[in-house]
C-alpha cells in the first residue's frame, strides 16, 4: 500500500480498463498541453489546404513530409512546431485550431483542460493581441455550451519562449497580466518552455516571472528536460505552482541528490508527459521514466500529454501507458485524477464540482 498525501494507493496485480477513466465519466485532468503541439493531423491538413499561400511554400512542404518521419530527436519535435505555426498565422485560424484541440480533449474524456499557448505576432496579419483574444474567445464560446453530459472546464496559461528574446518574454507576461485582468476565469497563468538547449534564461526573467506572480498569476516551468545543474537549482529555488517534466532532477538523469532533494521537499506538483520524453529520446525507456521514483516517494504528478499532435497520443493513452508500465490500479489511476484535481489551477468551486464527480464514480463502481 502507498499514499500520495491524503491518497491511499493500493497496488493490485491486475490493471482494469481504463476507458472508465477516460470515456464513461469524463473527468481525467489535462494540465500541459501546448495548443500548437497538440494540433491533430486532421486540423494541420484544414488549415494548409485553407490556406492558398501554404500550397506554394517550399520550406513547409518539405517540413510536411519531414513530419511524416518517425521523431528521432528532442530537436526534431521542435521542426514540428514549425508546421504548426504555419498554418496558424490568422485570428481565424487560431480559432479554428483552439475549438478542434478543446473538442479533441474533450471526446477523450478530459473534463478539466488547461491549455497554454506562446502569444504570436504575424506582420500585418494578426498582433500578439489578437492571437491572445482568439483563443480566450474560442474558449468562452465552447464553455457556453457546456451542459450536464458535455461539459469541460478550460484554462489558458501563456507561455514565454526560452529561444525568444527578453522583450519578447516582458511582451508576453504583460499580455498574461492584462488578460488575467479581462478574464480572471480563464487566463491564469504564465509558462516558460521552448526548446530547452537554449541556455540558462531563467535568471533574466525572474523578476518578469515574480512580478507575474506578484499579479495573481500561477507560474508554471519546463524543468530540466535536459540536465543543467544551475538553471534547475534556480527554477526549483523559485517555487514555482508547477514543473514540466523534471526530468534530469534525479541523479540517475544527470540531475544530482541536491537537485532531487531540493524537489522532494519543495512537494512541487511534476507534469509528467511519458511519451514525449520517451519520443524525445530524454528518457529512454517507459519503464525507466522518472514516474517509478515519483511514485515510490509520493510526490505528487499530474499525468498529461505535452503534445498530443506532434507525439501521436491522447491523455487516455497516457493513462493506459501509466497504468500498464507501472501497474496501476483502477483505484490508483483514480488517484492520478485526484492529484492533478489538487495541482490544478481550477477555482476552489470548480476543484470540489471535479472531486465530487470523482467521488461519485468511485461509490459507483464499488
Ligand atoms: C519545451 C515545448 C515542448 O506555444 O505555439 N513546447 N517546450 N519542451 C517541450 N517538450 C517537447 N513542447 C512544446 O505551442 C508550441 C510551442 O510550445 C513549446 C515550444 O515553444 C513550441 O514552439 P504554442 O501553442
Amino acid at each position: 500500500m502507498k499514499c500520495l498525501g491524503s491518497l491511499t494507493f493500493k497496488f493490485k496485480q491486475a490493471v482494469n480498463p481504463l476507458a472508465f477513466v477516460c470515456y464513461r465519466f469524463r473527468f481525467t485532468q489535462e494540465l500541459h498541453a501546448h495548443l500548437n503541439g497538440s494540433l491533430s493531423e486532421d486540423t494541420l491538413r484544414d488549415l494548409f489546404m485553407e490556406n492558398p499561400d501554404l500550397k506554394s511554400d517550399e520550406r513547409i512542404k518539405s517540413l510536411i513530409s519531414s513530419f511524416l518521419l518517425k521523431s528521432r530527436s528532442l530537436e526534431e519535435c521542435f521542426k514540428k512546431f514549425e508546421i504548426a505555426h504555419a498554418v496558424t498565422v490568422t485570428p481565424a485560424a487560431v480559432k479554428r485550431a483552439t475549438k478542434d484541440v478543446i473538442s479533441d480533449f474533450a471526446a477523450d474524456g478530459v473534463a478539466y483542460l488547461e491549455l497554454r499557448t506562446t502569444p504570436r505576432s504575424v506582420p500585418g496579419i494578426m498582433s500578439k493581441s489578437e492571437y491572445v483574444q482568439a483563443v480566450v474567445d474560442t474558449i468562452k464560446d465552447v464553455q457556453a455550451f457546456n451542459s450536464s453530459d458535455k461539459f469541460i472546464i478550460v484554462k489558458l496559461l501563456l507561455s514565454i519562449n526560452r529561444q525568444e528574446s527578453p522583450i519578447e518574454a516582458e511582451e508576453n507576461v504583460r499580455k498574461a497580466i492584462e488578460a488575467n485582468a479581462a478574464y480572471p476565469d480563464i487566463v491564469v497563468g504564465v509558462d516558460l518552455s521552448g526548446n530547452p538547449k537554449y541556455g540558462d534564461v531563467v535568471r533574466n526573467i525572474l523578476p518578469l516571472l515574480t512580478e507575474a506572480r506578484k499579479s495573481g498569476l500561477k507560474v508554471v516551468l519546463h524543468c530540466a528536460e535536459i540536465p543543467n545543474e544551475n538553471e534547475v537549482e534556480e527554477m526549483l529555488k523559485f517555487n514555482a505552482d508547477r514543473l514540466g517534466h523534471g526530468t534530469c532532477v534525479h541523479p540517475s538523469y544527470g540531475g544530482s541528490e541536491k537537485l532531487w532533494r531540493l524537489l522532494l521537499d519543495s512537494k512541487t506538483p511534476l507534469e509528467v508527459c511519458l511519451t514525449s520524453n520517451v519520443k524525445c529520446k530524454t528518457v529512454e525507456t517507459y519503464e525507466n521514466h522518472h514516474l517509478r521514483h515519483l511514485l515510490q516517494l509520493q510526490h505528487p504528478f499530474a499525468i498529461s500529454t505535452d503534445d498530443k499532435g506532434v507525439f501521436s497520443t491522447s491523455l487516455s493513452k497516457e493513462f493506459e501507458l501509466a497504468a500498464k508500465t507501472f501497474n496501476l490500479s483502477s483505484l490508483e489511476l483514480c488517484n492520478c485524477v485526484a492529484m492533478a484535481i489538487n495541482a490544478s489551477f481550477a477555482s476552489t468551486d470548480e476543484k470540489n464540482e471535479l472531486m465530487s464527480k470523482l467521488s461519485a464514480f468511485k461509490i459507483e463502481r464499488g
